[in-house]
């Protein structure tokens, strides 16, 4: 197992828990163990892989927002890269620190600005509306198998650029690289099994041959044509619209959904006006958040919320417990769309904070949108089953009956 590099121990001011945070039954029902974290303290100890946690909504924002003191380069699951060899060769971006990252960065959100996410909408938009039709006349579907993955993997690979084949394989890719940001775990173990074809799938469709003129990816292309990145630097920036652009949204859907047919007065609420999609999109990231964790690592010594922080010790922000403290939001373990949800830590925050965020929320919102115009209910015919991820939170499969208006 993968064990912290610190050999910090902490104060005797600093709460210390034995818990593993990536354990079963953590990883199928987070949500009491978060509250046990929030609730001893600013900071905890985690004795279990030797690091510190926190939970709070205050102490998750400042610590992301402070990437000077708490680092990426140095990887951002639980491994040290300073110490361990990385899974994967790092991403420029995400496992990057500024100014490499700051490079990295300008260029990909200039590829998903908000300017050219409102030109995709349309196409979308067409897409979500046929899916759901589809899924109506079907009547009992499963809305993960059925609706959460078929949409992402169709609507993002098509403004990536990539061919029409084998696109499930970007599933079982994102599923790699969330469980690695974790320990070496059976479930990790169970996922690097079948890694070794998809690393090269996922590495070919990086190379420009197999990326559409003027798509997403060939835009990264012409960012290397223009000096701002080299052409070797090109695919690995690719590899990351693949490793982060369906996995998460897939499931951001697919909890959505789960959201909506546990709690069916809700869904009233959405189907009266479907006008609210996209505010009750971000209330499901904020109640069920799809990316749960990230980790950083300590730059340097420095005392933050009270705990006395050495050079290389691993830190763990729980954006899925800040988005359930009382401190900051009202009946927060409540999923209510009329709450302002805005703010969460969902998509992170800071300088990392997701870049691909104007997408996801558009993919959220279209699909809710279509499903409030045409589906008048959604009834729950069998037992939701999960798929553990050290990083996600994620359904295996939820069998539903799409009632039509
Ligand atoms: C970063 C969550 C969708 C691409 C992040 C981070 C979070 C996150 C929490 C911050 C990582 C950190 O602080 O270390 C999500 C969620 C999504 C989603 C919950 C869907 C509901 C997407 C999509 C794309 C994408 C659709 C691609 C189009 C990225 C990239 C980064 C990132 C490249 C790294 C940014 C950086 O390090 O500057 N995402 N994401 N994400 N996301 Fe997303
Ligand atoms: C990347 C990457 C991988 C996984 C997640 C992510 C949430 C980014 O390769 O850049 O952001």
């Amino acid at each position: 197992m993968t064990t912290s590099t610190s050999t910090t121990t902490p104060p005797d001011s600093v709460p210390r828990l034995d818990i593993d945070p990536f354990g079963d039954d953590f990883l199928t029902m987070p949500y009491p163990y978060h509250e046990q974290m929030r609730e001893a303290g600013e900071a905890v100890w985690l004795d279990s892989y030797g690091l510190w946690a926190f939970t709070r909504y205050e102490q998750v924002k400042a610590g992301l927002s402070d990437w000077e003191n708490f680092i990426s380069s140095a990887g951002v699951g639980l491994a040290n890269f300073r110490v361990e060899k990385p899974f994967r060769p790092p991403s420029l971006i995400l496992e990057a620190d500024p100014p490499d990252h700051t490079k990295a960065r300008a260029i990909l959100s200039r590829i998903l600005s908000p300017k050219v996410v409102q030109q995709i909408r349309g196409d979308f938009q067409e897409k979500a509306e046929a899916l759901i039709d589809r899924l109506l006349e079907q009547g009992e579907i499963d809305a993960v198998n059925d609706l959460a993955k078929v949409y992402p993997l169709r609507v993002f690979p098509d403004a990536l650029g990539l061919a029409d084949d084998e696109r499930e394989i970007l599933l079982l890719y994102g599923d790699m690289v969330f469980n690695s940001f974790g320990p070496r775990n059976h479930i990790f173990q169970r996922a690097v099994e079948k890694y070794e074809p998809v690393r090269e799938w996922i590495m070919n469709k990086c190379r420009r041959e197999e990326l559409r003129p003027g798509g997403f990816g060939d835009q990264i292309y012409q960012a290397a044509d223009a000096g701002e990145i080299t052409l070797e630097e090109a695919p690995m920036l690719v590899r990351s619209f693949l490793s982060a652009g369906v996995d998460t949204t897939v499931n951001g859907i697919g909890n959505a959904i789960y959201c909506f047919a546990q709690f069916p007065e809700q869904y009233d609420k959405l189907a009266a006006e479907p006008k609210r999609a996209r505010p009750a999109f971000e209330e499901t990231l904020r109640f069920e958040s799809s990316v749960q964790t990230f980790f950083r690592t300590v730059n340097r010594d420095v005392e933050f919320a009270g705990a006395p922080m050495k050079e290389n010790d691993k830190v763990l922000f729980f954006l899925a417990a800040a988005n359930r403290d009382p401190r900051k939001w009202e009946n927060p373990d409540v999923f209510d769309i009329d709450r302002k949800a805005t703010g969460h830590m969902a998509f992170g925050t800071g300088i990392h904070g997701c870049v691909g965020q104007a997408i996801a929320r558009l993919e959220g919102e279209l699909i809710l949108t279509a499903l409030a115009n045409k589906v008048k209910r959604i009834e729950q015919i069998g037992e939701p089953t999960r798929r553990l991820n050290n990083t996600l939170r994620a359904l295996d499969s939820l069998p539903v009956r799409l009632v039509p208006r």
